[in-house]
């Protein structure tokens, strides 16, 4: 450890970054990290589980708890979803809640606003709101959001940002390491998250899948790590299934002659790659599980 993070101002603590889905909270985590660790998606509920994202500089350490977005839960994976995103409220240093500026106000962020007032109020959480995707609309549009936001919420700092352009985020991480409490580093230094390579790697499958398929079938996807063999420092063999929820939802990801299970193994191979550094042999296959998104022991088994 360097004989900076022995100071008395150094800095650590929990950073919750919540919001309901779709809004940014991945991309700005792996862009904060300048690596990508978090799969990220254009559709909804992209994360499944919390995971952290530990930034560490000379002055602090911010860990990021990335969250499932917020939403009203239809099965039991939804459920636990919320619920993992309510504990890492509980057990943070400070709020981070992101806004998609393009649709700032929908029911589920008025929903998620009302489930933190709790902490916010009555036990004082600090709250950073980041107005994320400001590259999609007018600044006098963002001028406006930001004085909607400051009669709501007297006391949160407010930042209008974009994750994918880079704008604002530096002023973003200067605000949130000052509301984490004075501490020594709780994680070695080197380390960028909690989730295992496999783990990472069945959510970059699961994102090559959203990425590709279209219609309803995406949603009730699931990844399954059946070998994860490393073969020296430089290449790794990923056996892996994609688990569905009906036969029809198996016959689209394998697409004509195998051409869509093809394209996603491609895509989410060359994305573990980028993550491990490794070469990667990637062997996909495709399984049905009934309503395994509404089934206890299937959501342990699959690691929710
Ligand atoms: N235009 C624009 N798009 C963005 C920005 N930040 C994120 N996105 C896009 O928004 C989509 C959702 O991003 P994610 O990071 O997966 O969102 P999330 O909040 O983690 O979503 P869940 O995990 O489903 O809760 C992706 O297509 C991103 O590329 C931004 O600043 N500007
Ligand atoms: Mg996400």
């Amino acid at each position: 450890m360097s004989e900076n993070h022995i100071q008395k101002t150094y800095r650590s603590g929990f950073v919750a970054v919540i919001g309901r889905p779709n809004v940014g909270k991945s991309t700005l985590i792996n862009m904060l990290l300048k690596q990508k660790i978090a799969a990220v998606s254009p559709r909804p509920q992209t994360t499944r589980k919390q995971q952290l994202g530990i930034l560490t500089t000379e002055t602090a350490q911010v860990i990021f708890v990335d969250t499932p977005g917020f939403h009203k839960p239809r099965h039991k994976l939804g459920e636990k979803m919320v619920t993992s995103a309510l504990a890492a409220i509980e057990n943070a240093d400070t709020l981070l809640l992101i806004l998609d500026a393009s649709n700032p106000f929908t029911p589920e962020d008025e929903l998620l606003i009302q489930r933190i007032q709790p902490f916010t109020q009555e036990q004082q959480k600090p709250l950073t709101i980041a107005l994320n995707k400001i590259d999609l609309i007018t600044s006098e549009k963002v001028n406006q959001i930001l004085e909607q936001l400051k009669i709501i919420f007297s006391t949160a700092n407010l930042i209008p940002i974009s994750s994918t352009r880079g704008e604002n985020l530096n002023i973003l991480l200067d605000q949130l390491i000052l509301q984490l409490p004075m501490s020594e580093p709780l994680y070695p230094e080197d380390q960028l998250t909690d989730l295992s390579e496999r783990d990472i790697a069945a959510d970059l499958i699961r994102e090559a899948a959203l990425n590709i398929l279209r219609d309803e079938v995406p949603h009730g996807i699931a990844v399954r790590i059946d070998q994860y063999q490393e073969k020296g420092e430089g290449a790794a063999v990923i056996f892996a299934t994609i688990i569905v929820e009906r036969e029809s939802h198996k016959a689209i990801v394998i697409g004509a002659n195998g051409s869509m299970i093809k394209k996603i193994g491609i895509q989410a191979r060359q994305e573990i790659e980028a993550m491990t550094g490794r070469k990667v042999f990637l062997n996909l296959k495709v399984k049905v599980q009934k309503n395994w998104r509404k089934d206890e022991n299937l959501l342990k088994w699959l690691g929710y």
